[in-house]
């Protein structure tokens, strides 16, 4: 396939750039445009060149598939100072995103014209490396540089006009994106060039600034490598000649691009990509989704429909009763109010989503719907009545979820009278904002209900992951076993603190107690004390220990630690030391407390897999990331501990 194509307009070439999916800088892309740079070069007809991308988008960047392989001539920094020393002025045309290497390619072109949906951004720190082909050199001289750290260090792109308002781009147009571009390029002609980038100069901020931004960094990476060896090439890049800046940022690239932290976020990269669309599920059409409804408008039902409004879906919110429903409108009008303070949504975005939402205490509002999803109390009687009501109101094509945790959904199902249109969607709190979404199939579920669960994870933005039934699905089965070996380490004698601490500096947010104290000790020891009244051998756990003495975490004041009124700081607390006294007995503990627990929670997950409870071990490490706070630059438990499957 002939990856680009050179055709004219009066004086000015047009390379069109062709490589589907997303047009990445393959070797046979750099060579194409390595040519094309020759033959217009030597045309004497030829004044400028315009460079636009067919499909989707503009240059997405690297190929990242290609990362493990020995680098091919032409490399990406040699193409880019080809570009910029052309002999005819080169524009960009962006489309889609101009990504990384699409972007450097951007910034060795003359100017950048871009359409107004676009973006441009530089993510590589999202992939453990920084920006290779000049991205921290030429950045800061195009568009200064506190414009480039914004850019380079936290790899979020910026939309086409806040990008023209930094001087990314020089023009942002409407409508054909081609013609924009030629217009554009005719006017540019008529005026004397700018200065290449390499060529322009750059201000070198005060000493302090640099300080400034390192600390700032490395408390936001968590010992994340990229974004502060993003930082030196930038500060190198305003400190040293343009050539000596690009050898130190190719240098870093490829000592990183080599890295540990480059293969786990490499790895997390292809396995989000993949779970949305997964291979068994190839070719089975999802089921339309049109009208949804939620019952229950509790925080997680309220959460499960803001996220369906997010994606525009207008949802049915049903409660049994008036104060309830008012209760659950309310809910979901705070989680709108909460985006408008953040300036996530404007006022007009957030009643437009209000208005979406049809409340009623009446099943029968939901005879249109094409999918239900239920977040009712835990309570198998209490779910049993509503999939009852659901049964005699919804059409008999709708898909009907539970977002149930702990409980079994097949027994859920029973007495059902179409358990082929069932599923399990079980989202994670706050659902608006939490990106897992696991999808339990019950055995008779049929293949297009759950290729429907997996289409309605990607219109929410979600990353959804199939999960077979067990206890706690994924995510919680290897959270209880994460939980139970933090306990045991505890009764060795290691202290609450220093486990937290431990798995705080291996890159999570919190630790396991703190984890606890935020979320409530109630939850679980309610579901084990339910087991246990069932009939189950449920052994005592030191947590029961401290929820029957009323520490139910940080709402009660006190859990593992001890929290002063209103401040959410924990403490260190002599009470649950007492309390625990005579259960720890202190033995010889692992000493690397984040790689013991760490190798449990894979283990927990080899299970899983071997149960035929997760498809494979990269789902795995999507729940941990995604739902449970697992470093990502980690890769997941088990691509941390060895286990690539
Ligand atoms: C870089 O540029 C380094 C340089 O500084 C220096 C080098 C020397 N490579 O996301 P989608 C595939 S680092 C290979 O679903 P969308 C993806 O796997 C790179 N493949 O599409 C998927 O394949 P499949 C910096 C890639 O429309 C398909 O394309 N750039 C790449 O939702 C569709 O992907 C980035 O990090 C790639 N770079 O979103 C940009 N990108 O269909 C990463 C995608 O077989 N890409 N694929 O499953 C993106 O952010 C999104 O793909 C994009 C489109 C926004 C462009």
């Amino acid at each position: 396939m002939t990856v680009t194509t050179l055709s004219r307009q009066g004086a000015i070439a047009i390379v069109t750039v062709n490589n589907p999916p997303v047009n990445a800088l393959s070797q046979a892309l750099r060579q194409g445009l390595w040519d094309a740079v020759a033959t217009c070069d030597a045309d004497p007809d030829i004044r400028a060149v315009v460079l636009i991308c067919a499909g989707r988008t503009f240059i997405a960047g690297a190929d990242v598939s290609e990362f493990g392989k020995p680098p091919m001539e032409p490399h990406l920094p040699d193409l880019v100072n080809r570009i910029e020393a052309a002999a005819k002025p080169w524009v960009a045309a962006i489309h889609g995103s101009a990504l990384g290497g699409g972007f450097e390619v951007a910034m060795g072109c003359r100017f950048r014209a871009a359409l107004d949906t676009a973006s441009v951004g530089l993510p590589e720190v999202g992939l453990g490396i920084v920006p290779g082909a000049s991205g921290t050199v030429r950045t800061p001289r195009l568009a200064g540089v506190a414009a480039a750290v914004e850019l380079v260090t936290t790899g979020k792109p910026l939309g086409a006009a806040k990008a023209q308002s930094m001087g990314l781009l020089d023009a942002v147009v409407t409508g054909d994106l081609l013609q924009g571009a030629l217009d554009f390029t005719l006017t540019a002609l008529e005026q004397p060039l700018p200065l290449p980038i390499s060529e322009r100069p750059v201000a070198a901020p005060a000493p302090e600034f640099w300080a400034e931004q390192q600390t700032a960094i490395a408390r936001r990476a968590k010992g994340e490598a990229a974004p502060l060896r993003a930082l030196d090439c930038l500060r190198k890049a305003t400190e040293a000649p343009f050539a000596e800046a690009l050898a130190f940022e190719r240098a870093t690239f490829l000592d990183l691009r080599g890295s540990e932290q480059a293969a786990a976020l490499r790895h997390v990269f292809f396995a989000e990509r993949a779970a949305p669309r997964p291979a068994h599920l190839a070719g089975v059409p999802p089921l339309p989704l049109r009208h949804t409804g939620v019952i229950g408008g509790g925080t997680m039902g309220a959460g499960i429909a803001a996220a369906l409004r997010d994606a525009d879906l207008p949802v049915v919110l049903i409660e049994r009763d008036a104060e309830a429903l008012a209760r659950g409108v309310a809910n979901l009008r705070s989680i709108f109010d909460a985006a408008v303070k953040r300036g996530r949504l404007t006022a007009d975005q957030a009643e437009a989503r209000m208005a979406g939402i049809t409340p009623s205490t009446d099943y029968a509002a939901l005879s249109d719907t094409d999918l239900v999803i239920e977040a009712v109390f835990e309570d198998l009687s209490v779910k049993h009545a509503v999939f009852d009501a659901l049964g005699r109101f919804c059409r008999s094509d709708a898909v009907l979820a539970t977002n149930t945790s702990y409980l079994d959904p097949r027994r859920i199902a029973e007495g059902l009278p179409n358990p082929a249109r069932f599923i399990g969607l079980h989202f994670f709190s706050p659902a608006n904002v939490m990106k897992l979404l696991e999808i339990v199939p019950v055995p008779e579920t049929a293949p297009e209900v759950l290729a429907t669960g997996f289409a309605l994870g990607r219109a929410l933005g979600k990353i959804p992951v199939q999960a077979g039934i067990c206890e706690g699905f994924i995510g919680n089965r290897i959270l209880k076993r994460y939980r139970m070996a933090a306990e045991s380490l505890l009764r060795k004698g290691v202290t609450i603190a220093k486990i937290d601490a431990a798995m705080r500096s291996y890159g999570f947010a919190m630790g396991p107690f703190e984890a606890q104290d935020l979320g409530g000790l109630d939850i679980a020891f309610l579901q084990r004390e339910a087991a246990r009244a069932s009939g189950q051998d449920v052994p005592e756990t030191l947590g029961d220990l401290l929820v029957r003495a009323g520490r139910k975490g940080q709402k009660t004041g006190a859990g593992w630690y001890d929290y002063a009124p209103g401040d959410r700081t924990p403490r260190p607390s002599d009470a649950v030391a007492k309390l625990l006294a005579d259960r720890i007995m202190p033995t010889a503990a692992p000493t690397d407390i984040a790689a013991y627990l760490v190798a449990e929670m894979a283990a927990e997950g080899q299970a899983i897999l071997a149960d035929g409870i997760a498809r494979n071990a990269a789902d795995i490490d999507l729940v941990k990331i995604h739902g449970y706070g697992f470093p990502r630059w980690r890769g997941g438990p088990m691509f941390a501990s060895g286990t690539r499957g």
